[in-house]
């Protein structure tokens, strides 16, 4: 995204200088820079109004005009000269996403204008906002909670239906709502215990083996927590695309299973062993389960050093695989290498393929028989790999409320780790006075995640990874 601090700054301080948590205007294009028909440029904070209203052909207007309307006018620079014909949407604090005064001037899409226009307002003393400012700002003036946040990014990321119905559920607050149930029942097995220890030094010290009180309550947060946290792993999945990756030795037919299961002819397929080099990616939908599905180069000993390379790719494609398709050339046969593989990775979720079954039909117990020539075999080998992925493909069967992000993973974590701590320690009847710290840690992790309690080290970090504009 372009910045604008690449002419004498005049405004709130160069870039190098800007940091979250100031209320600085700022401006920043939100959409890409390319010709298209229009382009939004955002802006927000102290004084955004007014110093719009300096280079905008109907200042009066802007500024008396009521917030959430839009107004029609020109930008114009310094001298008065029209630099585009805008609709500019007004917001006043506090009904704006930043909780700040500030417009969306929608202008169009030219490249050279929306640079003019930065430029302008970059004279005019904006300063170009910092990545995720705009959403830093809605987070630090109560807009939203981290959850929230972290759902427009994901929201911008989505790559399939799933992915971006759940991000849209976590910016709705279904997660926060979560949390904050979870940490209720928290909240109130501490409340309870702190009662009771108040109660014990009143009689002469905390009491050994008092039992936990609201036990009950403390379960139920445990057993929600751990939902959550198993639902990391599919919302990962559902976000990112699990990672298939097809394997096996070169000439197997790996890059024309590739094509057959992407339905194009995307990967170069020859009768040349080592045709492919650097692996070939594609995002599928397989069962309505998102798939960033890759194609490597086959595995075998070479002295190529451009082979060589490929093959460390595959290598480390494979080490990070969701589901590996191991494809064997059944015309040759199984190899002692392909059987070595085959036995290397035995742990690991592996499907392996019979391939050329058009020419060696009968394929050996526990192969999928397919034909990248025939398409034979593609149904069971997509039912195979839905199957081993173990991902429910019924979208009524997938809970929308999960944990997106590894930061919210971690929180979880933490908490999961103190209170099962809490619980364990309860078991063994130990005094009150050491469990109650436990619960107090894990309701804290409850309110780092949803950014009650946070640090601003965690909020720079969380925010630079948010694209400029959002
Ligand atoms: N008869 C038959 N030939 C196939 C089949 N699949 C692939 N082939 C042929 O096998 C040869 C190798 O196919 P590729 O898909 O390039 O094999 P690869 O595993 O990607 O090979 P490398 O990239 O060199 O590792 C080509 O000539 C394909 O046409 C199949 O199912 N049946
Ligand atoms: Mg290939």
């Amino acid at each position: 995204m372009k910045r604008i601090n690449d002419s004498a700054n005049t405004g709130g301080g160069a870039i190098h200088d800007a940091s979250y948590g100031d209320s600085a205007p700022i401006a920043a294009l939100a959409t890409p820079l390319a010709e298209t028909a229009l382009a939004l440029i955002r802006s927000s904070g102290k004084d955004a109004l007014t110093l719009l209203s300096t280079v905008f052909s109907r200042p009066k207007q802007l500024l008396t005009t009521q917030g959430n309307s839009i107004i029609h006018g020109w930008i114009v620079d310094s001298k008065g000269q029209r630099i585009d014909e805008t609709l500019v949407s007004v917001y006043h604090a506090p009904r704006s996403y930043t909780g700040e005064d500030g417009a969306d001037i929608s202008c169009h899409g030219g490249i050279a204008t929306v640079r003019s226009i930065l430029h302008v307002l970059h004279d005019a003393g904006f300063r170009e906002a910092l990545p995720g400012e705009f959403t830093f700002r809605a987070f630090m003036n109560g807009k939203l909670d981290l959850t929230r946040a972290e759902s427009v990014m994901e929201l911008v990321s989505a790559k399939t239906e799933r992915a971006r119905e759940h991000a849209v559920n976590r910016l709705a607050g279904g997660l926060e709502r979560e949390i904050h149930d979870v940490k209720r029942l928290l909240v109130q097995v501490l409340a309870g215990t702190e009662l009771l220890l108040d109660y014990s030094e009143d009689e002469g010290g905390a009491e050994e083996g008092a039992g936990l009180p609201d036990r009950p309550l403390a379960e139920e947060a445990l057993s929600r927590m751990r939902t959550l946290a198993a639902s990391y792993r599919m919302e990962k999945l559902y976000h990112d695309g699990a990672l298939v990756v097809i394997a096996g030795r070169p000439n197997a037919g790996k890059s024309s299973l590739f094509n057959m299961l992407i339905k194009e002819e995307r990967s170069i397929v020859t009768d040349v062993p080592g045709t492919t080099r650097d692996w070939v990616e594609s995002f599928i939908s397989i069962k309505n389960i998102p798939i960033r599905l890759v194609d490597t180069a086959g595995l075998h000993a070479s002295f190529d050093p451009v082979e060589q390379l490929g093959i460390e790719r595959s290598l480390s494609l494979l080490a990070a695989a969701d589901l590996i398709i191991y494809v064997i050339d059944s015309v040759a046969g199984l190899s002692a290498e392909d059987a070595a593989f085959l036995r290397n990775h035995a742990s690991r979720p592996l499907i392996a393929v019979w391939n050329k079954a058009d020419r060696v039909p009968s394929a050996p117990d526990g192969y999928i028989a397919s034909s990248a020539k025939t398409g034979a075999g593609l149904n069971p080998l997509c039912a195979a790999i839905a199957a081993t992925l173990s991902l429910p493909v019924n979208a009524a069967q997938v809970k929308t409320i999960g944990i997106a992000t590894e930061r919210q993973k971690a929180c979880i974590d933490a908490a999961l780790a103190a209170l099962e701590e809490a619980l364990s320690l309860a078991d063994q009847q130990k005094p009150l006075d050491i469990i109650a710290p436990l619960f107090r840690d894990a309701v804290n992790a409850l309110g780092e995640l949803t950014g009650e309690v946070s640090t601003a080290d965690i909020l720079d970090v969380m925010f630079s990874r948010f694209c400029v504009g959002k």
